[in-house]
This record gives structure tokens, sequence and C-alpha cells, in this order.
């Protein structure tokens, strides 16, 4: 008989019917042995009584995570053995039990639990094990929605996709956190951004973006950084100014929130946090200058590098759920110090640049700006800032035969899970994170 899934066994009470599954948990009350199958849809309970002989002296060996195929007859449950994990209120009264993956091993850990709550290590070295779990695959899940909205409103909104290379000549963020690797005769760096790529893209398609991997070298253990990351990058031409790009970060990212907030209240509810709140009126802006002048009368707290700190960052988290119901607030014109070579300065005050930042729920999970697309303001910006335009040939060729003012953004996929759902750590947010220490699994 075929398979059929879980989810839908509803409509199929008083007939016989097979499914196939994990073995979620099991319950040997003596004369009943009550097994909870999982499959990629749902979760369901079966009973097995002695009278099915074969399918009972099977059963009573059975251990959690056996892989089984079972058939039998889909019965109404009665209402008072409804549980909550229950995808409905049917079980299986089991005819045929086949066991087709056993082991011998114990469990190592235990991961049925609804409320699973491991420390980081634990989680992460029975990692192919633990991602069974209902809680922590919802994480994945609203990844996967994630991905989809990006996409999806990206296209919408005009720009192409594209994929551009992770195997540089150059590091393209500047600062030490790059990979040096050895491409056959000589050094090359793994892509820390596809900045110089997706401007590349403007000068052909106008608007571009791409999902993609990138790296970077990042020596210490924080709870918001990872040396590997999916960048949801984009990149438009034709701007009138870096405003338009905050327009459109905001489009998109209201998107996917409430994409997110629709498909996955399930999974949300999982880790007992709100769901996301961006207000009617947009998302708020603050200059770099007026969210210190902010930290300082209201919260005594001192910025005293030209950069906002991470706790600076949550104190002005704070501050816009606090004022405007915002879990999301944009911080505007960083100094030329902090920013890029590429970064357009302000017209009005050089010291300054057109860029911002995104924060959600205190972190960072955006950065962009206008870029420079006159060729020898590029130029003369490389020096300033200490590059030989000789290393980047390539690169100025992008602006050397005509191109529009323009600008985008990075933004960090895992953040935004981790931030949805308060994660303690990013690094929940992958399926197989890599850290300083960390190469396995
Ligand atoms: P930036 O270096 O700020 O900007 O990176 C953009 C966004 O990427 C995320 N991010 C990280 N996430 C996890 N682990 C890390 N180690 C990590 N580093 C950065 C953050 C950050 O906001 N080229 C520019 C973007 C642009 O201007 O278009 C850039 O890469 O969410």
């Amino acid at each position: 008989m075929k398979r059929i899934l879980i989810k839908d066994l509803p409509q199929k009470i008083g007939q016989k019917v097979t499914i196939a599954g994990w073995v979620n948990s099991r319950r040997d009350h003596g004369k009943i042995i009550f097994m909870d199958i999982r499959d990629r849809s749902g979760l369901i309970q079966t009973v097995v009584i002695p009278d099915q002989e074969e399918a009972y002296e099977k059963a009573k060996k059975i251990k959690n995570e056996f892989v089984v195929e079972i058939e039998g007859k889909v019965k109404e449950r009665p209402g008072e053995t409804t549980n909550k994990a229950q995808v409905s209120n049917v079980e299986i009264e089991i005819e045929n039990l086949k066991i087709i993956s056993s082991t011998k091993e114990e469990l190592p850990v235990e991961i049925t639990k609804e409320n699973i709550n491991l420390n980081l290590e634990t989680l992460l070295n029975h990692r192919s094990l633990i991602l069974r779990n209902e809680k922590i695959k919802s994480i994945f899940k609203i990844y996967a929605t994630l991905l989809d909205a990006y996409n999806f409103i990206m296209r919408q909104n005009d720009f192409l996709e594209i994929k551009t290379p992770k195997i540089l000549s150059n590091a393209t963020e500047g600062g030490a956190n790059f990979f040096k690797i050895k491409y056959f005769d000589r050094d090359a760096f793994l892509a820390q951004s596809p900045q110089f790529y997706k401007q590349a893209g403007v000068s052909v398609f106008e608007r571009v973006f791409e999902i993609g991997s990138v790296f970077r070298a990042e020596p210490h253990f924080t709870t918001r950084h990872l040396n590997e990351y999916v960048s949801l990058d984009a990149e438009m031409g034709f701007i009138e100014g870096f405003e338009d790009i905050m327009d459109q970060l905001e489009k998109v990212i209201t998107f996917i929130i409430k994409e997110i907030n629709k498909q996955h209240k399930k999974e949300i509810n999982q880790y007992n946090i709100d769901s996301v709140s961006i207000p009617k009126k947009g998302i708020p802006r603050l200059r770099l200058d007026e969210a210190r002048e902010i930290l300082k009368k209201e919260m005594g707290k001192e910025i005293e590098k030209a950069d906002i700190d991470p706790e600076g960052e949550r104190l002005i988290g704070e501050y816009a759920k606090k004022e405007w119901e915002s879990d999301f607030v944009f911080l505007t014109h960083y100094p030329v110090t902090v920013r890029p070579f590429y970064t357009m300065p302000d017209f009005q005050n050089k010291k300054l640049t057109f860029s911002f930042d995104l924060i959600f729920r205190g972190v960072e999970i955006a950065t962009g700006g206008q870029r420079i697309h006159d060729y020898y303001q590029l130029i003369d910006n490389m020096k300033k800032h200490k590059l030989d335009p000789n290393d980047y040939k390539h690169y100025l060729d992008i602006f050397r035969y005509g191109m529009p003012p323009h600008g985008g953004w990075g933004m960090g996929s895992e953040r935004i899970v981790q931030k949805i759902l308060g994660l303690n750590s990013i690094k929940e947010a992958v399926l197989f994170p890599r850290d300083v220490k960390r190469l396995t699994p």
C-alpha cells in the first residue's frame, strides 16, 4: 500500500493506511503499546495490542528514533486522551509493523522534549540528532520562509538574481577578518561579501540581488558572529539618494516579517516570544549623532568611539521599542573612518557618509548605503584609505565607462532568524555552524 503523510490521516477515518516515519516516543503499558510516529508533516499516536502478535512482539523491541512502516486502521480518538503534540484527533491501530532501520545504540541525548533547552555545546555536538527535535526544526522552517520571501519580494521589485564568485584575488571589505587560501600556485581570498560583483551587476542590469555564502575570519566567540554566513545582498542603480535604499530595504523587511508572522505562528509560539512588530508609520530613522545624544541623555551611556558598540545598539533598540513600538531602527550617517572606501561621503559634511545600519531588536542585521560612482572620485578615495588603485584595476573598470548613482545593502540572514526567535546564539540558526574551534560536523 502506498505511504501517505500523517497530516492527511484525519480524512481517512475508518480506512486502512500505510504511514512511515521515526518513532518519536514509545510507551509500554503491558497490555497495550503506544508509539508516536513522526514524519515530515506531523506526529500521530499509534497503538498495538497483543492480539496483533507479530506487530506486538516487534513493538516491544522498538526504541526511539527507529524508522518504521506501519499499516493499520485510522480511528477517531476519544477526546480526553488527545495530547497537545497530536496533529489531530485520530490514531492508528497497528496491524502490520515493519522495522526499516534500527539501532543498538542508546540515544546520547533526549530529543523528543517539546521544550528542549540544552546548552550550546550539547546542541552542536549532537547536531544531526538534535536537529530532529520539533522546536529546533522550527528554526529552519522559518529560515526557509525567510529565503523564499526575500527571493520573491526582490524579484517582484525588478531585481535580477545573480550568483557571484566566492574565491577572489582581493579581500573586499578591508579589515583583517578574511580567510586566505591556497589557489593552485598563488594566494586567494574567500569573499567577505559580494560587494564588488554586485556593483558590477548594477552596471549591467541596474538592479541585482544575491543570496549567497560569505566568509569572515572572526577569531572571537560571540553570540552574533559566524565565520560562514548567508548574506542577503542587493544593489540598485539610478537612486536619488541613500534614502531610496532604506525605503527599498524597509519594503523588503516588512514583507519578510509579514510572511513569517503569517506562516509560522505555531513555530514562533514554541519560542514563547512576541511576534515582530513594525510600526504603521514605518521604521524610525536616526542619525548616528542623534542616537549618541539619546544614549547619553536617556540611558547614561557614552559612546567614545566613532562607531556604536553592541551595547549601544542594544540600548538604542530598547529605546526604539519604548518610543515608537518598533523592533527596528535605522541608524544613518556613519563617519567616513568606519566605512569602507567605496562609501559615498555626505555632500554637506565630508566627515560623514551616506550610509546606514538597520538594527533589529538591538542587533545590527544590515549595513548599506550609497556608493561612489565617479571613477576619479573613487580613485581619490582609495588613496585616502591608503589603498593602491593598481590593486583594484578590475573593480575600477566597472566605473571607467559610465556608472549611475547607486547603492545597496548586505543583510545577515541568520541574525534575522536569531532575533525573530530570541535565540541566545546565532549558531543555533545554522544547521552546521563553524567557529574558531569547530569544523565539524
Ligand atoms: P557588513 O560587513 O556590515 O557590510 O555586513 C553586512 C551584514 O552581514 C551580517 N554580518 C554577519 N553575520 C554573521 N556573522 C558575521 N561574522 C557577520 N558579519 C556581518 C550583519 C551585517 O549587518 N558590503 C557591505 C554591505 C553593503 O554595504 O552592501 C557589508 O558586507 O548582519
